[in-house]
């Protein structure tokens, strides 16, 4: 027997279909996590892996975080589940009160959702439903952006931009539009921080007002810092510009920062580091360290305010999910919150940004590299694909890297790193000296 089966107390891998995986070549040769505490994920043959990504950009604080392990046992002792409609339990609302505290003033109330896809979803919904209930109900338009990822439920994948996220799934929401991204090698390669060229991009908008008139367009969606395209990375004035145009043709602009929220770019959101306040944030990952399920959308006083007309008796808006705002997540979210905030994790990638952009642009120059990008603790390195064989070089230095104890995330035939937050320089020296020796040895 295997230690893997050993371990995971089966032989039989055929059951589960796995999310977002190739599965034949996984169950051919499994690679199995069985722990985890602080930056590193133990296999089952009792191996040590760097965690450089955060789980899925999502552990922000790191893995085994006593606050959050003791929340939870207590919470599933004291209260496991409270019905989440017509009724409530102090700790969601204790959560809404301390998460806006950490949003710029006016985005002041939150919605629970327990995913990244499900934020989306209600972002968009809350927007359509907004400009309905304020008399602009011919704006049922929603843009996205190529490129851009907002999860896999029908909106997200209507206003993402990935082809084959979109491409096997019929015809999606109607009346969806995209603006062009932002990715521009030719001009921004090797950027350190925020590009110099591309501002300009985001008056692609105007095009589609030209296009369909504004009067259609309910709302803007964009991922402040795209993550799962290969880390695309805001030119300056782009963020901006989208707001100004946004403004000036009475759209609502959203941002979704499932990622970039919770101190991946070195403030507590992209709203603080960019400096742009969208109308509705989106978020999940980082809000219960990854731990429980749970996101939450943040909107502004008055898109709030304006559903709250009508009898009194009456729901205000007929959405919602079994597990919004559930206790063993509103508890995991609070000590998340605990953490960060006792650990000053919410700005800590500010003190380490410089050190890690020093070690990723040091790989610029090694075999098949052709841009390297940062913001944050977050960096990305493309690699050249093989011609005619495109991420099958990405997925060949994830397999090394997990050989040579690092975990990573790949995107196409892009390296993506977004290690925890509590990240050491050492291991940071760690994260870019094994990402070195893989591509020197890379075919
Ligand atoms: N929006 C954004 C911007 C995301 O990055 C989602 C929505 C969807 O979240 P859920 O919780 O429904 O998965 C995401 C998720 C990767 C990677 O390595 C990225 C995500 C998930 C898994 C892997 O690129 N992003």
């Amino acid at each position: 027997m295997s230690a893997m089966q050993a371990t995971s107390g089966t032989n039989n891998l055929e059951a589960l279909w796995m999310p977002f995986t190739a599965n034949r070549q996984f169950k051919k040769a499994p690679r199995m996590l069985v722990a985890a505490e602080g930056m590193y994920y133990t296999t089952d043959d009792g191996r040590k892996l760097l965690d450089g990504c955060a789980g899925m950009w999502c552990c922000n604080a790191g893995h085994a975080r006593p606050r959050i392990v003791e929340a939870i046992a207590n919470q599933a002792k004291e209260l496991d589940y409270a019905p989440a409609f017509q009724m409530g339990h102090p700790k969601s609302f204790e959560l809404a009160a301390r998460l806006v505290a950490h949003l710029p003033p006016g985005l002041d109330h939150v919605f629970f959702t327990n995913s990244g896809s499900e934020s989306v979803d209600t972002g968009l919904k809350i927007a359509l439903a907004y400009q309905r209930t304020i008399g602009q109900g011919t704006r049922t338009r929603l843009i996205g952006r190529e490129r851009g990822y907002h999860g896999v439920n029908f909106g997200g994948i209507s206003v993402g931009g990935i082809v084959s996220n979109r491409k096997v799934f019929g015809t999606l929401l109607t009346g969806v539009d995209h603006i062009r991204h932002t990715h521009d090698p030719a001009r921004n390669a090797y950027s350190r921080g925020q590009p110099e060229y591309g501002a300009e991009l985001a008056d692609d908008l105007e095009r589609l007002v030209g296009l369909h008139d504004a009067s259609t367009i309910a709302a803007v969606i964009v991922e402040p810092v795209a993550g799962s395209t290969g880390v695309l990375i805001p030119p300056k004035g782009y963020l901006e510009k989208l707001r100004a145009i946004c403004d000036k043709y009475g759209i609502l602009l959203i941002f979704d920062e499932v990622i970039t929220g919770f101190g991946r770019l070195g403030a507590p959101f992209a709203v603080d580091r960019f400096g742009v306040t969208p109308d509705i944030v989106l978020t999940a990952k980082g809000v219960t360290n990854g731990v429980i399920p749970m996101g939450a959308v943040f909107v502004k006083k008055e898109i709030y305010e304006a559903f709250m007309t009508g009898p009194e008796h009456m729901i205000e808006f007929f959405h919602g999910y079994t597990y919004s705002g559930n206790p063993m997540a509103a508890a995991a979210g609070l000590a998340t919150l605990d953490t960060y905030e006792e650990e000053g994790l919410l700005t800590r990638g500010t003190e380490l940004a410089d050190y890690f952009a020093d070690g990723l642009h040091s790989l610029k120059g090694l075999p098949h590299v052709v841009d390297i990008r940062n913001c944050g603790l977050v960096g990305a390195v493309e690699l050249e694909p093989i011609p005619g064989e495109p991420t099958k070089r990405g997925f060949a230095a994830f397999l090394k890297a997990f050989e040579s104890g690092l975990m990573l995330r790949t995107t196409g035939d892009t390296i993506a790193m977004s290690p925890p937050l509590i990240i050491e320089k050492p291991q940071i020296d760690f994260l870019f000296d094994t990402i070195r020796g893989i591509l020197q040895t890379l075919d």
